[in-house]
């Protein structure tokens, strides 16, 4: 099966309850669109077993993106290298010792989008023309990808193409419930991604203390946390 979450910034103990209950294996794919660090208080920890998944698609978001332009600036200034990695530690005061070169490394080669056969994965939002149509997401650049915020404006919907899974801006700023929020091709709740035009991800977790994933294959909603 193919779960697919975003912004789950640094919450370590919520995202292994989210595991245990969707009974995680290494036949399952995860799938996160970005946002992982901080906010939370192990950022470096959630990166690591993200890392160590077997199967995991992992996406950078605007605060992995904002860490790497730190990073790079640090290499532009300096050939010590230890000295930046413990600038880079300070970054993640609550991880200590923890951050390492391979996760930094490894950060460093996050993908900006993923493309499935019948959906899209972005931290932010895509790139839409004036007719609601997607602008192929090759030519859009890093920072459009994940610091967009018109794409979740609830009137923008990407009429043609696949469904679109997003995070970046809690749903309960938009004023609703820290649940996936699914905006419906005909109004009926379908079991198919092409039902769908584009699903928010992100319950604000840090906030709202609400974690949930969502399921490709059968378009089923988990979640843990204070209101399960
Ligand atoms: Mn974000």
């Amino acid at each position: 099966m193919t779960y697919i979450l975003s912004d789950v910034h640094g919450e370590y103990d919520l995202f292994c309850r989210l595991m245990d209950k969707i009974k995680f294996s290494d036949g399952d794919t995860l799938i996160s669109c970005g946002d992982m660090i901080e906010k939370g208080k192990h950022s470096v920890r959630l990166t690591q077993l993200l890392f160590s998944m077997k199967h995991a698609i992992l996406l950078a978001g605007n605060h992995e993106y904002a860490f790497l332009k730190y990073y790079w600036g640090l290499m532009r200034q300096t050939c010590d290298y230890d000295l930046v990695l413990q600038k880079l530690r300070k970054y993640f005061p609550d991880d200590g010792e923890l951050l390492d070169w391979e996760t930094v490394d490894r950060m460093e080669a996050l993908l900006y989008f993923y493309e499935a056969e019948n959906f899209i994965c972005v931290h932010a939002g895509v790139p839409l023309d004036q007719e609601g149509r997607m602008i192929p997401l090759n030519s859009a650049i890093p920072e459009q990808l994940v610091y967009d915020r018109i794409f979740q404006e609830p009137n923008v919907l990407p009429k043609e193409g696949k469904c679109v899974f997003f995070g970046h801006t809690p749903v309960t700023v938009l004023g609703l419930p820290p649940c996936i929020r699914c905006y419906l091709r005909d109004g009926t709740r379908g079991t198919r991604l092409g039902d769908y035009y584009k699903i928010h991800l992100d319950t604000g977790v840090w906030m709202s203390g609400v974690l949930g994933c969502f399921r490709a294959e059968d378009c089923r909603e988990f979640y843990v946390g204070q209101q399960t």
